[in-house]
């Protein structure tokens, strides 16, 4: 499965639970480089600058990191991808990576939101957390990047009849009481 959305629209807040609901890891390539770049890993150094400015990390990068961390174990079941893919590059790349394997992804759960309100959200977080990529000027910034690279990842899976569109305003418990609701309504029930 896999969660998609604006810069803010939730999708780290929902994708922990939700993966926790189906059984199966919540992979996030944010958190990855997050901490990659807290440990000072190589790849961290490598990708320090570019989130810091809200620009996208290269696929050759983001694809190999996630080649590897779906050959581990733990995906057997199943797995929901967070902010991964974010280009149409990297749909194809994890097409065919899963098609390797005869898999496929099954539900791309889209979180619909209002740009006004997501900026606000960060702004908030912002305050809380201090993320460095959180400024008013670099948020803006990730908007863009997301209406230009991302958003056409959407049509990609709506043509292969796997988007469940779901609303993304209202309060973290109920944008995840919508997001399982859809999801059991196109088949897919939470693990027992
Ligand atoms: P991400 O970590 O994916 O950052 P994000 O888009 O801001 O999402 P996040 O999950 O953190 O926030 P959420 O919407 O849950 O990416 C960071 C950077 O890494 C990218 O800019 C890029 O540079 C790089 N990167 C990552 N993946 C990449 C890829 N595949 N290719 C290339 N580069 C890549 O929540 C935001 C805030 O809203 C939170 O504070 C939360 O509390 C709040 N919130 C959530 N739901 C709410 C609700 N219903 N009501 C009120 N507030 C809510």
């Amino acid at each position: 499965m896999l969660i998609v959305g604006a810069p803010g629209a939730g999708k780290g807040t929902q994708a922990t639970d939700l993966a926790a609901a189906y059984g199966v890891p919540a992979i996030s390539t944010g958190d990855i480089f997050r901490a990659n770049i807290k440990n000072g890993t190589d790849l961290g150094k490598q990708v320090q600058e570019i989130t810091a400015q809200g620009q996208l990390v290269p696929d050759s990068l983001t694809n190999e990191l996630i080649r590897d961390r779906l050959a581990q174990r733990d995906v057997t079941p199943g797995f929901l991808l967070d902010g991964y893919p974010r280009t149409v590059g990297q749909v194809d790349f994890l097409t065919d990576l899963l098609a390797e394997q005869g898999a496929s992804i099954d539900a791309v759960v889209q979180l619909v939101t209002d740009t006004d309100a997501v900026v606000e959200r960060l702004l908030k977080r912002s305050e809380e957390q201090g993320r460095v990529d959180d400024t008013e000027e670099v948020i803006r910034h990730r908007q863009e990047v997301y209406a230009t690279e991302t958003a056409p990842i959407i049509d990609v899976y709506a043509a292969r009849g796997a988007v469940v569109e779901v609303d993304g305003m209202g309060t973290v418990e109920e944008v995840a009481q919508r997001i399982l609701a859809a999801l059991e309504a196109k088949g897919f029930s939470p693990a027992a």
